[in-house]
C-alpha cells in the first residue's frame, strides 16, 4: 500500500500491467474471511477455532481477520455442506471434523473407522506420523483445500433416554441421531440400533421431544450442550470413533495470501491445535466424574465388552475401509498395530 502511495499515478498503473497475475491476486486481501465451526468457543473444538483465529489477528496485525461463525451458520445449519461452500467461496476456513463432508469428499473421513484408534497412544502416534499426514495432507489438497493442522474433535461416546447400554443387544430397537455420515448410520444398524441422520442443530430438539432416543458425541460435547437436560440419563464411554479438527483454508485463499503470511497462519494453526488438543484431553480426563456428577449412569466398559463391540462392527468397518481409502487406512492401521506391541 505504502509504496504504491509513493509512485506517481502513472507508474503505477505501468507497473500494475507488468505484474503478473498471482502478485496482483496476492494484493487481494479480503476484510474478512469466514471460518464455520458447528459448535461455538465454548466447546473445545469451537475454542479451538477461536484461538487459531485470534493468533493470526495477533501475528499479522489484522491483516488477516478470520471470523468465526459457529453453529455451521454459513451454511444454514447444514454441517455436511461446510466443505461444498468451501469450495463454492462461501466459506474461507475450515476448522471442522472430517465426518460431516463425508458425502463430499468420503477420503478425508479415513480416520473415523470405529475402533481405527482405540485411544490417545495410538491417536498421536498417527498424526505425528509425518510421511501418514503428509498423504492425508495431499488428499486434501487435491479436495481444494490447504491443510494446516491437525487437532482432535475427541471420542464419541453414546448416550440415551432408555437404558444402560453395556452390549450390542442393549441397542436393539434405539433410535438413535447420527450425523450425516452413512459409515456412521452403518455401524449403529450392524449393532441393532435404529439411525436417524440429523444435523448438530436438529439434534437437540429431537432429543427434548423424544423423537429420537440416544445421540453420540464426545462427553466435553455432551456436558457444554447440557445433553443431560434432554433425557439422556444413560452414557456408555466406549471410545468408538475420534475424528480430527482440520484447520484448512480455501485454496484461492490460500494462494492470494504472501508466503510470509501463509508461514503465519500456517504456524498459528499449529499452535492453535496443539491448545486445542491440550484442552479436549483435559476434559477428557475429567468427563466421566463430571457427567456422573449430573446424576447421569456412566458405563465404562471392560475389555471383554469392548472386544464385543469391535466383533459387532467389523464388517462395517471392512466395508468401509474399502470405499474410503484401503491402502491408506492400512498404513494407519499398522501405525497403530506398532503401538500395541510397544
Ligand atoms: O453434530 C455433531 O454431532 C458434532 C457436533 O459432533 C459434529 O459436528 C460431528
Amino acid at each position: 500500500m505504502q509504496r504504491r502511495q509513493l509512485l506517481p499515478l502513472a507508474a503505477g498503473a505501468a507497473a500494475a500491467v507488468a505484474l503478473p497475475r498471482f502478485a496482483w491476486a496476492q494484493g487481494a486481501y479480503k476484510a474478512e474471511y469466514k471460518m464455520s465451526t458447528v459448535v461455538p468457543p465454548a466447546f473445545a473444538w469451537g475454542k479451538g477455532g477461536e484461538i487459531f483465529a485470534n493468533l493470526v489477528r495477533e501475528r499479522t496485525s489484522g491483516r488477516i481477520n478470520i471470523k468465526q461463525y459457529p453453529g455451521a451458520s454459513l451454511v444454514q445449519g447444514q454441517q455436511d455442506r461446510e466443505f461444498s461452500a468451501m469450495r463454492q467461496g462461501v466459506i474461507d476456513v475450515l476448522c471442522g471434523a472430517p465426518i460431516n463432508w463425508s458425502g463430499t469428499v468420503r477420503e478425508l473421513s479415513a480416520f473415523t473407522l470405529p475402533f481405527l484408534l482405540p485411544d490417545h497412544k495410538a491417536y498421536d502416534a498417527v498424526i505425528g506420523n509425518t510421511a501418514l499426514m503428509n498423504e492425508y495432507f495431499d488428499m486434501v489438497r487435491k479436495a481444494g483445500a490447504e491443510p494446516l493442522a491437525v487437532g482432535e474433535t475427541g471420542y464419541r461416546q453414546i448416550s440415551n433416554s432408555k437404558r444402560p447400554i453395556l452390549k450390542p443387544d442393549d441397542l436393539k430397537g434405539i433410535k438413535v441421531r447420527v450425523v450425516g455420515s452413512p459409515m456412521y448410520g452403518e455401524i449403529m444398524s450392524s449393532m441393532g440400533a435404529n439411525p436417524t441422520f440429523m444435523s448438530w442443530a436438529d439434534a437437540q430438539p429431537a432429543l427434548a421431544s423424544g423423537a429420537v432416543d440416544a445421540q453420540e458425541n464426545p462427553l466435553e460435547v455432551f456436558l457444554a450442550a447440557k445433553i443431560n437436560t434432554l433425557g439422556q440419563k444413560y452414557v456408555t464411554k466406549w471410545n468408538y470413533s475420534n475424528d480430527i479438527l482440520l484447520y484448512a483454508i480455501a485454496a484461492p485463499v490460500w494462494s492470494s495470501w504472501t508466503p510470509a503470511d501463509q508461514k503465519i497462519v500456517r504456524e498459528a494453526a499449529q499452535d492453535a491445535a496443539r491448545q486445542q488438543i491440550t484442552l479436549v484431553r483435559k476434559l477428557f480426563a475429567e468427563d466421566v466424574q463430571a457427567v456422573s456428577a449430573l446424576g447421569v449412569n456412566v458405563h465404562q466398559p471392560t475389555p471383554a465388552e469392548m472386544q464385543e463391540w469391535q466383533v459387532a462392527t467389523r464388517r462395517t468397518y471392512a466395508r468401509w475401509k474399502a470405499q474410503i481409502q484401503p491402502t491408506f487406512i492400512g498404513k494407519v492401521e499398522e501405525v497403530v498395530a506398532k503401538t500395541r506391541k510397544a
